[in-house]
């Protein structure tokens, strides 16, 4: 590998991954023009197996979207709808959203992942009663519920400030945040394609609050649009920084933009290879990050297959419904059983490992053959 890193132009950045010196703005640009993906991909793929062999990750979670009415107007957004009572919106009520928790009351569910639009109607009380219904009817679940745009909306439409929604939640039942909503950190990019949702700074601020607050989250970065390779890296590095405060970041998750009935339609979707390099790069960047996630709804599964030989070590869950990428285009399955998932991962070369959401390894071949005979 030596010769083909040296003909990549590698052997300074591989150096200093060997010697465990961090990586710059510049690598990071110099890792993206790389026209050697392999090369690439073998230097995040070290990376990978140094944290984790071969071991991938995966849970048995859910998606719950309760609302798409959303204010806020991004560009890539195919999910959103802008008021109550326009054509294709919906908002569950309390019993719609607990029956989702209820009907699987005989899966081996672990996670309950909530992501909402911004609704300006809807009283504070319904989120609480939201995590606390979850909470009495299965008080072991683990909800990674609302991202940090929707804790900043909170708190300016019920007039809080980003603590005391994070603590009144907290005290509800949330127990940590996911990484949605931050897109591009850049200012850039923020202004053209969700310029009328939380900034970057306020993002990072949320995070930076939950964790102190003894909460764990994951951050997101949303790719393949208008940014540059620079924009990229930059994303990446600030999310490292503050990861070196606060330690509170489990997992990285390149996000793929997909055009499809979005007001960004005419721009194509990002290739596979894009998709590998930007996992590959995450892994290099992203030194203080212990995992980085393929989430196979948006990467396809076969891409996601690969990922985890460009530095990706997790694959999300079972999901069981999603809307965000499917009313953008996307044609993977909305669900997948924990024995397809095993399968895929095998198949692919790794280990499947099924994790709850703080990633503690869940044990027991007989809770997994369950899980499989349950979602089939
Ligand atoms: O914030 C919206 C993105 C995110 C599109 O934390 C789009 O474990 C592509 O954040 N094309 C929500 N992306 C999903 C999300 C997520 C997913 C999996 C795991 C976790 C986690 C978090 O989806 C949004 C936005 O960045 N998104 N529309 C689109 N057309």
């Amino acid at each position: 590998m030596n010769d083909r890193l040296t003909r990549a132009g590698l052997t300074d950045i591989a150096d200093k991954l060997e010697t465990g010196e961090r990586l710059s703005l510049d690598d990071g640009v110099r890792l993206f023009a790389c026209p050697d993906l392999l090369a690439l991909g073998w230097l995040a793929n070290r990376e990978r197996e140094k944290r984790h062999g071969a071991r991938t990750y995966y849970n048995f979670n859910i998606r719950l979207e309760a609302t798409n009415v959303c204010v806020a107007s991004c560009l890539f957004c195919s999910f959103a709808r802008l008021k109550p009572g326009d054509p294709g919106s919906y908002t569950m009520s309390l019993e719609e959203a607990w029956d989702k928790v209820r009907q699987r009351a005989h899966q081996p569910l672990t996670e309950v992942h909530v992501v909402n639009g911004l609704h300006p109607d809807l009283p504070f009380d319904y989120y609480l009663e939201l995590l606390r219904g979850f909470k009495r009817i299965r008080p072991n679940l683990h909800l990674k519920c609302f991202t940090a745009v929707e804790i900043a909306f909170f708190a300016d439409l019920y007039g809080m400030t980003d603590e005391d929604v994070l603590r009144r939640l907290q005290a509800a039942g949330l127990d940590s945040l996911p990484g949605g909503g931050a897109e591009i950190f850049a200012e850039r990019v923020r202004r053209k394609i969700c310029h009328d949702k939380c900034g970057a700074d306020r993002y990072l601020e949320i995070h930076r609050t939950a964790h102190r607050l003894g909460m764990r989250s994951n951050v997101t970065m949303l790719y393949g649009h208008i940014e540059t390779m620079e924009e990229r890296v930059d994303h990446m590095l600030r999310a490292r920084a503050l990861q070196d405060e606060t330690g509170g970041f489990q997992a990285f998750i390149p996000l793929a933009f997909h055009p499809d009935n979005n007001q960004m339609r005419k721009l194509p979707a990002p290739s596979a290879t894009d998709t590998l390099r930007v996992h590959a790069v995450a892994r290099l960047m992203l030194d203080n990050i212990p995992h980085v996630k393929a989430f196979w709804i948006a990467t396809g599964v076969e891409t996601a297959q690969l990922a985890l030989w460009f530095g990706a070590d997790d694959l999300d869950g079972t999901v069981q419904e999603e809307k965000i990428y499917h009313m953008a285009g996307a044609r993977t399955p909305e669900t997948m059983s924990t024995s397809a998932i095993r399968r895929l991962i095998r198949v692919a070369g790794r280990e499947p490992v099924e994790r709850d959401t703080l990633y503690n390894v869940i044990t027991g071949p007989e809770a997994q053959d369950d899980a499989v005979a349950l979602v089939q």
